[in-house]
């Protein structure tokens, strides 16, 4: 592990490369705002293919709930780890130095078969998938769950302050 410095973490952030870290970094920065413990590391599907397979069949029996997965290009690490392991995946598609312009790793990531869901976010949306990954456990987590509302209060409130500081400094100009 890259960072094992979380106690039996819940949910683990993996990429295909050291080179998606800095997109990825937001997830967990999501997970450390939410007290959520975490553990990263790197797995890639095509350079490493015994590590994911041990990886997605223990994830679970580790106490793994949710698993994070980020990759570019042809980017079959998220949708591999679904394959193998019952748990929930959030597939983080990154415009890496081998994308075309990031579709390839939307579609690589987004385009699975029936039977074998990823919850694909948007592009180097890492940040969302770090939410996500916490809402999952807050359905069985009041606490967490509270914790979660606010957020979005605090999303909502941002918004409407900036909404009124923009028409008040429009009135201003127009009067
Ligand atoms: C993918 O290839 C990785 O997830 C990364 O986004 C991309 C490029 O990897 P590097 O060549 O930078 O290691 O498998």
């Amino acid at each position: 592990m890259v960072d094992n410095a979380k106690a039996n973490p819940i949910v683990s952030v993996v990429m295909g490369s050291d080179s998606d870290l800095s997109v990825m970094q937001e997830a967990i920065q999501m997970l450390s705002y939410f007290d959520i413990p975490y553990e990263i590391d790197i797995v890639s599907a095509h350079r490493t293919p015994d590590k994911l397979f041990q990886f997605a069949k223990n994830a679970d029996k580790r106490g793994i709930r949710v698993i994070i997965a980020g990759a570019g290009g042809a980017a079959h690490l998220p949708g591999m780890i679904a394959a193998i392991s019952a748990l929930p995946v959030i597939g983080v598609p990154i415009r890496s130095s081998n994308s075309i312009d990031g579709w390839d790793s939307i579609l690589s990531i987004l385009q699975m078969p029936n039977g074998v869901p990823v919850a694909t976010v948007a592009l180097n949306a890492a940040k969302n998938a770090g939410i996500l990954a916490t809402q999952i456990i807050a359905v069985s987590d009041i606490n967490l769950l509270n914790k979660v509302k606010e957020y979005k209060e605090n999303l909502r409130d941002e918004v409407l302050i900036k909404g009124s500081s923009l028409s008040n400094d429009q009135n201003k100009h127009n009067s």
